[in-house]
């Protein structure tokens, strides 16, 4: 049986990931970190109780940030294959905390690396590095792909940098098998609200059912190359079945611009959104509502979203374009999922979610109203 060690489990692509290897047999181990709360509601539909014989999910408390942790686990459990996504994932906080970044992003991977190394597991331990599209940044070349040169534009991006070339590095100097899959933007209903896909789809069913009147967003221009989390975690799987370690860019090779998702996603529900105005006073309005979805709150002429320029960045990427040939032709990759096709599941399954808050509301339960 082989063995997996993903950090990062309890996130978006390490849920779907582990999902994934369990079907495959796998035995998964995963890294979640101490918290006061339960932090691992992504993950507790495969939850398998320990005390259960031939359980093969196993969660260990521990952190990128320490060394000590990651070497006695490693050596615990000899994995054939470690898929480093554990990460402070967020483009615009890592601007408001550097310094954890670089220590969690990019001395995390190499505090892997190096337990790898030490244990003499370099012939036997795989290893996956969650790279990012983020590493373009300021646009050089469009379409982006494994050629093109790297411009990181924050912190994150910048820790992320490291981690891709320490993860060559290791590849070179000690010849073992790691990778880095350059990952475009993918999406999911499992996706942090905070992430604009997700803070777009949930304010659109939030609306809908009335529980939200306004959305504040940064720079709409923005575009981005986005695909679906259950797609790309199968390229991550195969980064790792090849003869030979390698980078791929991971991509669908469209790109939608942030306003756009916005109107898409108001469609789905039946509501057609234009926007007015310019820069910080562009406003997005309600131009027409077809009651699709019942009970649609919505009206024509309820102005629905407003920029805030607290969610701008200090230096923004604005456009990614990834060009995802290699990875066809290697790996035999393709995304079953389209942009509209990852909207619609993230729209319809944020509306199931909502109407349980709805009902709460109904019930005269606080409901809270989170903005970000
Ligand atoms: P999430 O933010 O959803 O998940 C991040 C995971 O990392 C969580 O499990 C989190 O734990 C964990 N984590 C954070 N800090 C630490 C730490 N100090 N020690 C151990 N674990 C930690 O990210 P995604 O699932 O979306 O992304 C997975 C990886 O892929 C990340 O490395 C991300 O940077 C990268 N990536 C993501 C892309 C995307 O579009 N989703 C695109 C390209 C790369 P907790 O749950 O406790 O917070
Ligand atoms: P990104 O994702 O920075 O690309 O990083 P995010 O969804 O946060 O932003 C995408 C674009 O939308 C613009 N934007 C907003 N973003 C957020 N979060 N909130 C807003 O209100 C808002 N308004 C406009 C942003 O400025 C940006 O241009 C994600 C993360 O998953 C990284 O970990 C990963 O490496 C990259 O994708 C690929």
């Amino acid at each position: 049986m082989k063995k997996a060690f993903i950090t990062g489990i309890t996130g978006q692509d390490g849920a779907y990931l582990a999902e994934f290897l369990l079907e495959k047999g796998y035995e998964v181990h995963g890294l979640k970190r101490r918290s006061s709360l339960f932090n691992t509601a992504r993950i507790d539909h495969i939850y398998q109780d320990p005390h259960d014989k031939g359980a093969r999910m196993k969660l260990h408390f521990g952190d990128l940030t320490d060394s000590t942790n990651l070497i006695r686990l490693i050596q615990e459990i000899q994995p054939d294959e470690i898929y480093n996504l554990g990460a402070m994932s967020h483009v615009r906080v890592s601007f408001e905390m550097p310094e954890y970044v670089a220590n969690t992003d990019a001395i995390g991977t190499l505090r892997i690396l190096e337990a790898v190394r030490l244990l003499g597991l370099s012939e036997k331990t795989r290893i996956y590095q969650a790279s990012t599209s983020e590493l373009y940044g300021k646009v050089q070349e469009i379409p982006q792909s494994e050629r093109t040169p790297f411009y990181p534009r924050s912190p994150y991006a910048v820790a992320k940098m490291y981690a891709y070339w320490i993860t060559v590095n290791y590849r070179e100097a000690y010849n073992m098998y790691a990778c880095n899959g350059i990952l475009f933007n993918h999406e999911s209903p499992l996706r942090g609200e905070t992430f604009v896909s997700r803070k777009i789809t949930r304010a659109v069913a939030r609306m809908v059912l009335g529980l939200q009147q306004k959305v504040y967003m940064g720079n709409i221009d923005a575009k981005r190359d986005w695909g679906h989390a259950k797609d790309y975690i199968e390229a991550m799987y195969l980064i790792l079945q090849q003869q030979k370690a390698d980078d791929y860019v991971i991509a669908t090779g469209e790109t939608t611009s942030v306003r756009d998702f916005m109107v898409r996603a108001f469609a789905h529900v039946g509501a057609s959104l234009v926007f007015k105005g310019q820069g910080v006073k562009e406003v997005g309005i309600i131009d027409e509502v077809k009651n699709v979805v019942e009970g649609n709150s919505l009206k024509a002429g309820d102005e629905v979203v407003a920029i805030d320029p607290r969610y701008f960045r200090p230096t923004e990427v604005d456009l990614l374009l990834g060009d995802p040939t290699k990875s066809k032709s290697i790996l035999g990759w393709k995304p079953k999922y389209d942009v509209n096709a990852l909207l619609r599941e993230m729209v319809d399954a944020d509306l199931d979610l909502m109407r349980g808050e709805s009902h709460l509301k109904q019930g005269g339960f606080r409901v809270y109203n989170f903005h970000e």
